[in-house]
């Protein structure tokens, strides 16, 4: 790596600041500093000095960091110049280092430096990005055990027991005349259901990782005047939406961040449903809706349990609905008489988890609230999750359809063929961590990045 050229970037965000940070990456970093400081600053030390350009007119006083190739973030020799934050000052500063040789970074280009350097492995520098991204505090704390590479551990543990097991197996297949009895024997199926259930406890914790790097999408469905506006309102714990008695109110989506026992939660409050309008704006309003409902995590079907308390308009709309999205009924308006009785009927067999709220008094709020979060598989059991990735997620299961297919080969005592299935479980779980990876997938993976990261 060592003929690369040498990057520049401001780390911190634009617009007035106390300070903005520059930083600088690259073999050029000695004679940019060199040449910008008037001399080469102690390595890790915060010196105080003065920054000038060409015409040798001051662009900025502030603290200069210098930390030599390779125990940097980039593993390369680094500059930060932590000077005023003003858009102007900051300018002329990235301006001067580019005329000292620097280029401007892309997106993402010092975290895959330190990729490439083999300062981070890929899932670690992922998770820069989610820390970044954290939509709450719980997020980013699995973020953050994740960017220390506990994720990356449990997946190279993994590796290695499936590593061990393949050698094993390819060594069998060089002596055909013990194939066969190796093949069939006990200790070899106890190694392989080690592999398989190491993988699938992480693949368990990587699925929930994900939820809560992701955070949940939940929409809000059902008849108009149900509720699902009061309730949106409720739930982000300020108006966001117009609430009317009129049916109809409700005409695009309305969509609010929050966060649930820590799960950042997206609200889509949507558009009544119902069977005919003539009115253009409120079907397309229906359509948006149901486009809402296919995509969400889980669908929160508020009723109107006064006026439904059989869950009529829900029975209606079910054949609609998409399979495989989970719901649940809200019962709402239980501060009203008439809604007591849907409360004490119990749900049909198979029929939707049912809870019973005022999304007007807030009564049930609580109990939703836990029930959404639970339905995700998301405990409160506190700390102990490490963020994931979608991506992560569906390499682990493809790592695991390998094995099961492995284990099929190994009964019917075809030794290649396993050893086949297990290499490509191997090669699943090395894409988590970057060990085989494609330009265009780290490209995708960095381009997604902030410049300056
Ligand atoms: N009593 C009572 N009224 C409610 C409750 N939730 C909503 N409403 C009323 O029902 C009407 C329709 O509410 P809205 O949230 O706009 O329903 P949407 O069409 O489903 O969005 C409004 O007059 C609300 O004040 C509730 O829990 N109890
Ligand atoms: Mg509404």
């Amino acid at each position: 790596m060592a003929n690369r050229d040498t990057i520049v970037a401001v780390a911190t965000p634009p617009g007035r600041g106390g300070i903005a940070v520059v930083r600088v990456s690259g073999p050029a970093v000695p004679d940019i500093a060199a040449a910008l400081l008037g001399t080469l600053p102690a390595p890790r030390y915060a010196t105080f000095s003065r920054w000038h350009d060409a015409a040798d007119s001051l662009i900025d006083i502030g603290l200069a960091l210098y930390f030599p190739a390779p125990h940097s973030f980039t593993g390369e020799a680094v500059l930060e110049l932590q000077g005023h934050g003003g858009d102007v000052v900051v300018a002329a500063l990235v301006e001067r280092i580019v005329e000292l040789g620097a280029r401007r970074a892309r997106a993402g280009e010092f975290s895959e430096r330190a990729f490439l350097n083999d300062r981070i492995d890929l899932a670690q520098a992922e998770a820069i990005a989610d820390l970044i991204d954290a939509g709450s505090r719980r997020a980013a704390q699995a973020a953050l055990r994740s960017l220390q590479g506990e994720f990356s551990q449990r997946v190279n543990a993994t590796r290695a027991a499936l590593i061990s097991l393949r050698v094993y197996v390819e060594a069998a297949i060089d002596f055909p005349e013990e194939e066969i009895d190796f093949l069939a024997s006990a200790e070899l199926r106890e190694r392989l259901e080690d592999v398989q259930q190491r993988l699938a406890s992480v693949l368990a914790a990587a699925e929930q990782g994900a939820v809560l790097t992701r955070g949940l999408t939940v929409a809000i469905a059902g008849r108009p005047n149900a509720g699902k506006s009061t309730l949106m309102n409720r739930l982000a714990g300020h108006d966001v939406a117009i609430v009317t008695p009129v049916a109809g109110t409700t005409r695009d989506l309305l969509r609010e961040r929050i966060e649930i026992h820590g799960v950042p939660v997206e609200l889509i409050d949507t558009a009544g449903l119902r069977d005919a309008t003539s009115d253009a704006i409120e079907a397309e309003g229906m359509r948006r809706a149901r486009a809402a409902i296919a995509r969400a995590d889980h669908v929160l079907f508020v009723i109107d349990a006064a006026a439904d308390p059989q869950g009529e308009s829900f029975a209606a709309e079910r054949g609609a609905l998409p399979e495989g999205v989970p719901v649940t009924l809200v019962m709402n308006k239980s501060d009203l008489a008439a809604a007591c009785a849907a409360s004490v009927t119990p749900p049909a067999a198979g029929a939707p988890l049912r809870i019973a709220i005022s999304a007007a008094t807030g009564d049930g709020i609580p109990a939703l609230g836990a029930m959404l979060v639970a339905s995700a598989g998301q405990s409160d059991a506190g700390p102990g999750a490490f963020s994931a990735r979608a991506r992560h997620v569906d390499a682990l299961r493809r790592a695991a359809r390998h094995l099961d297919l492995a284990r099929a080969q190994l009964q019917l005592k075809q030794g290649e063929l396993a050893a086949f299935e297990l290499r490509a479980a191997q090669q699943q779980l090395g894409e988590v961590v970057g060990d085989v990876t494609s330009d265009e997938l780290l490209g995708h993976i960095f381009g997604s990045f902030c410049i300056g990261k």
